[in-house]
């Protein structure tokens, strides 16, 4: 590299250097970051009063979730074993409640997804944090009505919590007046009702979260058998635009069902045979549950216009990253 090149990629390099240090020292940092700790807060809180039990992340594994949609990957060796970098904990949930000792569970859990950068993309970032939860013998209703509670604990108690951080950021809290039950829509109906920005379409005409129920998506979610080619899985939509915080479902756990959609989906059965093996012995329990997102529920209650303004360093995709 010549030096004129060294010296102009270094000058490059040092703007980054600026704008990240701009980024951290911005005077509303401290009073979002306060606001996503009395979220965490209230979210154990509300766990531990349901009896569900805590577990520590794992973060790295030789199984993570298949995801049915494109993003980097990024497995690395360890003992000479190839390990993921946890996408999702979906699959440790379900294997965990094998155990005739737990029942419900959940993790605040760190996720990597190198997503691919979209231009006016404000929701994602490759690096995030869930709660996620898992129940055994849920269905779809159970989810609801545990998450509907949750959410409505959540902003009550930052309601009360955080009213200097509010007044600070130059925001109300009518958005979070939470009236429940949330209205349920399918994919479906709100598609021929919006077309295909329906999600968003959706998210900007409403004031209330709302659940979107039926995706085409990960094989673990449940097929209807009912209504083939429909499925009993969800997200959660925020309002006024902030799309969705949210995603779970009911689950495949039967060996012939498992096998039938990961076929459907071409999912790689031999890296999850140890799973499928648990499925065939019938050890897989009947589960469902479902993960938010910290981060976009902290966008949505602090009323921010890109995911990346809650986070202190950049994990926005399509960046220069330095720290
Ligand atoms: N947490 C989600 C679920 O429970 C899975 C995911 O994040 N992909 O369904």
């Amino acid at each position: 590299m010549t030096i004129a090149v060294e010296s102009e990629n270094r000058e490059k390099e040092l703007k980054v250097l600026d704008k990240a240090i701009k980024k951290m020292s911005r005077k509303e940092l401290p009073h979002i970051l306060r606001v996503q700790q009395a979220i965490l807060r209230a979210v154990d809180e509300y766990m531990y009063k349901k009896g569900v039990t805590r577990i520590m992340p794992i973060m790295i594994a030789p199984i993570t979730d298949t995801l049915n949609h494109e993003v980097e990957d990024c497995g690395i060796t360890y003992e000479g074993q190839k390990f993921d970098i946890t996408k999702s904990m979906i699959f440790h949930k379900q294997i965990m409640l094998s155990s005739p000792y737990l029942d419900k569970i959940y993790i605040v859990s760190p996720n990597v997804r190198l997503e691919q950068a979209e231009p006016g993309d404000t929701r994602h970032l490759f690096e995030f944090t869930q709660v996620d939860l898992e129940i055994k013998n849920a269905t779809m209703d159970t989810i609801f009505d545990f998450e509907e509670g949750l959410i409505k604990y959540v902003f009550d108690y930052i309601k009360k919590e955080c009213a200097d951080e509010f007044k600070a950021l130059g925001i109300g809290t009518s958005h979070l007046d939470i009236t429940g039950p949330f209205e349920r829509h399918t994919t479906q109906e709100l598609r021929a009702k919006y077309g295909e920005d329906f999600e968003m379409e959706a998210s900007k005409a409403s004031t209330q979260p709302f659940w979107l129920i039926n995706h085409k998506r990960e094989f673990y979610d449940a097929e209807d058998l009912d209504n083939r080619g429909t499925y009993r899985n969800y997200d959660l939509i925020w309002p006024m635009g902030y799309v969705e915080g949210l995603s779970g479902g009911e689950r495949e756990y039967k060996y012939d069902r498992i096998l039938e959609r990961m076929r459907e989906l071409d999912a790689d059965e031999n890296s999850l045979r140890n799973y499928i093996q648990l499925a065939k012995d019938g050890k897989l329990p009947k589960t469902a549950g479902a993960g938010f997102g910290v981060e976009r529920m902290t966008r949505f209650v602090c009323q921010q216009k890109q995911i990346d303004d809650v986070t202190v360093f950049t994990r926005k995709p399509g960046e220069t990253y330095i720290f």
